[in-house]
Formats: structure tokens, sequence, C-alpha cells
């Protein structure tokens, strides 16, 4: 981003210099150039510099860090202040165990969550909203004619970034926010199969509505992801994600391992006086599972409860 840079600054393109090694840069890095900033077209600057990170967001591509895949570690964005996760309420069907892993990743990386619940027209929110009620978790549900203009108010000024699986919507949505992005959508029945429509990470600034002053904010569209693997992020950190629980662990005995197999564990007293969901406390559970290698490999992300496929 350009020193100033408003709506009008040129895009310009450019390449990293072979000083920074192979120190990567990631979509919303700010990066400090030289050489031909013009935007002017064959104009190409290099990148000398990253600036400091304020937020990065990261994955990997499976929970257990004893494996190569969950050494694999990702940066999905970085600088972002917010994290949008974009469920869909039908085709795909909602995975409220695909949200609880964002909601982990957003507290872990100091990013406030969103909850954007795509395809309105095609089923209710009750159910998912209903399981995350002890939480005060923002939301913003969209149909295909629905207003933008609570969403926009709620993107203005930040850098939010949309993560979600194959199919729910992200691309359909920022084409919606931003209309020159031109994002290419695909077909959901593609879904499944390996085929993902979108294959990298876009950065795009928001337009500036009519009557609306200030900073619009900007808004990355990311490819869908299958899994959310949280390998990188340590057993006690799990818990920052489910804030309706941490509370009640205060009265956990010391190195407390908060398994369903813990008697002296607090949490279940926590659910049974109805400070919590239960089903909240499995999804937790159901993690703390996954990253030792115990839990169900087939669709990791489904708790009891969510629909099935193609339901
Ligand atoms: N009924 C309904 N369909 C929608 C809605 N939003 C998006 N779709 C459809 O869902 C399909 C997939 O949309 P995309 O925007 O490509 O999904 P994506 O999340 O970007 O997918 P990837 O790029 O693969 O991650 C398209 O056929 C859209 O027309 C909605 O609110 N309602
Ligand atoms: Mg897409």
């Amino acid at each position: 981003m350009l020193p100033g840079s408003g709506p009008d600054t040129p895009v310009v393109t450019a390449m990293r210099a072979r000083e920074l090694g192979r120190k990567s840069v990631v979509v919303g890095d700010r990066v400090g150039l030289v050489g031909d900033t013009s935007g002017a077209p064959g104009a190409l600057a290099r990148i000398v510099r990253i600036a400091e990170r304020t937020s990065v967001l990261r994955r990997t591509a499976d929970d257990d860090e004893t494996t190569a895949e969950g050494r694999l570690e990702r940066v999905v964005v970085a600088n972002a202040d917010q994290l949008v996760i974009v469920s869909a309420l039908a085709d795909p069907p909602p995975r409220t165990g695909f949200i609880d892993r964002c909601l982990v990743a957003a507290y872990d990386a100091g990013i406030e969550p969103l909850l954007c619940l795509t395809k309105a027209d095609l089923a209710g929110p009750e159910a998912v909203l209903g399981y995350y009620t002890e939480l005060e978790l923002p939301y913003v549900l969209i149909r295909p004619d629905s207003d933008l203009a609570a969403l926009r108010a709620l993107l203005a000024g930040r850098v939010s970034v949309l993560v979600g699986h194959s199919g729910v919507g992200k691309s359909t949505l920022v084409n919606r926010l931003v209309p020159e992005a031109e994002r290419a959508v695909g077909t959901v029945s593609a879904i499944g199969r390996g085929r993902h429509t979108s294959t990298s990470a876009v950065a795009l600034r928001l337009p500036v509505e009519p009557g609306a002053g200030g900073d619009t904010g900007w808004i990355v569209d990311t490819p869908g992801v299958r899994s959310f693997g949280l390998a990188h992020v340590s057993a006690e950190s799990l818990l920052h994600g489910f804030p309706d629980l941490v509370e009640a662990t205060v009265d956990c005995p010391a190195n407390c391992p908060h398994t369903a197999d813990e008697a002296e564990c607090a949490l279940d007293a926590w659910v049974a006086a109805g400070k919590a969901d239960a089903r909240r406390l499995a999804s937790y559970r159901r993690l703390l599972a996954s990253r030792s290698g115990e839990g169900d490999p087939r669709e990791p992300e489904r708790n009891p409860g969510d629909p099935l496929a193609g339901s």
C-alpha cells in the first residue's frame, strides 16, 4: 500500500527483492517498495522490506503436530483485524466444528470474529445461532437479495478476511461488496471433489458508498478450505476459543487436561448447571482429542447435531 493511498492510488506491480531471501510476502503485508511505483503499464517495483505484522492468521493442514501435515503451517493473511467466518446455512450444510476451529484461530491470533451465515434463503439460522447463544458472537445473515449496509458498517475501517468451506459463497459476497472485483464463482456440485473455484487469496479495497466518508476498509477473499487445522495452537490456547467455558476452569485441579475422563474437571459441573451448552463442551473435547490423533478423521468438523451432508 502506498503512503496516503486512497481509492485513486494506482495499483503497483512489484517483485520480491532477492535480499529478502526466502521470507515470503503474504496477502495483507505492508511492504516497503523501491523502483518504479507509478503503476504505469509495464512498470515494476521491488519489495525490499516487510513491515512488522500486527496479526498473523495461520492454519495447518492437520491437527496433529507429530505428522508432516500437522507441521505444514500456512499463513492465511497478515494484518487482519477481523475474521469473517463464512458458513452457508445449506448447500453445503453448516459445520459448527469448523466454526469453532475458526474461533480458536481468531482468538489465538488476536483477530475479532464475525459469523457470516450465507444462503439464508435456503435454510433458517436458528440451529446455528442456538449453538452460540452463550457467546456474544456478532453475526450477519446473507441472502441473495439482502441489504449489505449492516455488513459494510462492520467492515468499515478494518482489514477483514473471509474464510470458509468451498462453495459457501465467499466470492459471491465479495462481488456484491466490490462489483469491479469480478471474482469467479463456482457451482456447489463440485464441492467435496477437490474443486475450489478460488485458488488464491486477494485483498480488495471496499468502495466508498455514496454519503459515507472515511476508511471503507479492505476485504480478503480466500480459497475454500477443507479443514482448519490447529496444530500450531497450544492445548492451553484452544480454550480461548471457548470463552463460554473458560471461566469454569478456575475450579479445575492444577494441570487439569479438561478431558472427559478427568473426573475432577470442573467443566462438566459448569455445563450441568446450565452455564454453557453441552455441545460446545463436546466440541472442545473433540478438538482436544483430534490434536492427539484420536478424532474421527472422516469428518472432523461435523459435530453431532450438525445436518448431514446432502440434507
Ligand atoms: N441460494 C444461494 N446461493 C448462493 C448464495 N451465495 C452464493 N450462492 C451460490 O453458491 C455457489 C458458490 O459460490 P462461490 O461464491 O463461488 O463460493 P466460494 O465460497 O467463493 O467458493 P470457493 O472459491 O471454492 O472457496 C454459487 O453457485 C453461488 O451462486 C446465497 O446467498 N443463496
Ligand atoms: Mg471463491
